[in-house]
């Protein structure tokens, strides 16, 4: 296949493009890099030093002997260019990582929600658009995320996409399947529940064939591709705004600071391994939708878990003491969840579990880099609102 990864330099979309430039797959990349910007901007890095983008590659093409294409552009800006992509590579798909992903970034302030908006917004169109203008027959697989049902299961576990609800006709009570209510609970999450409304129409009006895989939290670094040299590094984000909860607390750990965890901790999530995200976009490159399809949506997640729980998990790892802070998010202090995800299951995915996995990410990662962790960075102190930035001061 040739494949088109927009969002290739960043920490998921990276270790996907090896994963399938290993396996034989044409591969190009394209990405802005305003990750790396926000890290300057955020006076905040990568725990783990990664390589330019064009040291990655030239390293890739070294141990692998295999070629990715570069090229460094906005997508939702610059849509000639995106287009002009398009007709060189004549991809069967590309895979879109590429949009602001940390919800404490996107409500910082009134200029990171705009941000979060317009880039994620404008990204996902200008692909859609430019697959429709190009005339390719491509199959496009979007990064969504499981924050778009909100977190609340009413003892219902929460279906790929679509729930089926009964309507009162003339008839009596008949079944319809609508797409799950969405339920965003930052700006950043509402920019994917918009998203799964531009997939919907682009599915119905030009019949183009997409996959929206909802992913849960990811956690650890390295892949089998990433681990192959040092210049291969992936990136582990640990600060407060784009560091995600399980990868914070193994870096807390590891450089003793107490455990941060968000109120109660009673929050329960959905979480996967960085190496089943890679396994899992391979297996929605290979099962695409039929042309004329609707968008098939899978939940990207393998467990469930309390946030205090996996605090409890790392501290009796690592002897790591835990805090209860006063949560600068606007979200419900004890949720239960429970979500389907027998599709990826059926094509052969097999998880791996926070239980064999986690040891070795506290060594191989956490505490092998812990010493270019900068403390002051790991505060969480963006607040959703002047709410709960009033109960962060008095806390
Ligand atoms: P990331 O920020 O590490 O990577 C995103 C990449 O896209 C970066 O390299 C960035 O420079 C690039 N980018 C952003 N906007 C762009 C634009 N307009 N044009 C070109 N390039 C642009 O994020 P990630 O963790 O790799 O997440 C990738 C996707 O997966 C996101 O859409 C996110 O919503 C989704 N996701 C991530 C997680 C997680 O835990 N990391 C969980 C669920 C879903
Ligand atoms: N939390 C803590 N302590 C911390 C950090 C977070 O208790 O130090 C809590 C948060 O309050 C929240 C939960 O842990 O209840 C998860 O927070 P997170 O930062 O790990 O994850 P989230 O903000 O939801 O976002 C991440 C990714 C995003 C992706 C999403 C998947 O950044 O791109 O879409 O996970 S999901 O959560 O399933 O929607």
């Amino acid at each position: 296949m040739r494949v088109l990864i927009l969002g290739g330099d960043g920490f998921c979309g990276w270790p996907t493009a090896l994963h399938l430039s290993a396996r034989g797959h044409q591969l190009a990349i394209v990405d802005n890099l305003s990750r790396r910007r926000i890290d300057e901007e955020l006076g905040a890095g990568s725990l783990t030093p990664i390589a330019p983008v064009d040291m990655r590659l030239h390293a890739w093409r070294e141990v692998s002997g295999r070629t990715i294409d570069f090229h460094h552009l906005t997508v939702g800006k610059e849509y000639e260019a995106l287009l002009a992509v398009l007709h060189e590579l004549r991809p069967d798909a590309i895979v879109h990582f590429a949009e602001q992903r940390a919800a404490p970034y996107s409500m910082k302030s009134a200029r990171h929600k705009r941000y979060t908006i317009d880039n994620n917004l404008n990204a996902t169109n200008d692909v859609l658009a430019a697959i429709v203008d190009s005339g390719l027959d491509v199959h496009l697989v979007h990064l969504g995320t499981m924050g778009v049902y909100g977190y609340g299961t009413a003892g219902v576990a929460i279906p790929e996409g679509y729930l089926t609800v009964k309507v009162e006709t003339p008839d009596g009570w008949e079944p319809r399947e609508i797409l799950y209510p969405a339920n965003p609970g930052s700006i950043y999450h509402l920019t994917k529940t918009q998203d799964a409304l531009l997939f919907q129409f682009y599915a119905k009006n030009d019949g183009l064939r997409i996959t929206d895989l909802h992913q849960g939290i990811v956690w650890g670094t390295q892949t089998e591709e990433t681990r192959r040299d040092p210049r291969l590094v992936n990136r582990f984000d640990y600060d407060g705004d784009y560091g995600t909860v399980l990868n914070r607390f193994l870096m807390q750990a590891a450089v003793g600071y107490p455990l941060t965890v968000h109120g109660g901790g009673g929050q329960t999530r959905a979480f996967i391994n960085i190496q089943d995200t890679v396994r899992c976009v391979e297996l929605a490159l290979l099962h695409p939708p039929a042309r004329g399809e609707r968008v098939k949506v899978m939940n990207q997640m393998t467990e469930c878990w309390r946030v205090r729980d996996l605090a409890d998990m790392v501290a009796r790892l690592t002897g790591a003491q835990v805090a209860h802070l006063p949560n600068p998010r606007q979200e419900a202090d004890e949720n239960d969840l429970a979500v389907e995800n027998q599709r990826l299951m059926s094509y052969g995915l097999q998880p791996i579990t926070l239980e064999e996995g986690l040891l070795l990410e506290v060594t191989e990662i956490a505490r092998a880099y812990s010493d270019r962790v900068d403390r002051s960075k790991i505060p969480c102190v963006s607040c959703w609102n002047a709410e709960r930035a009033a109960a962060q001061d008095a806390g």
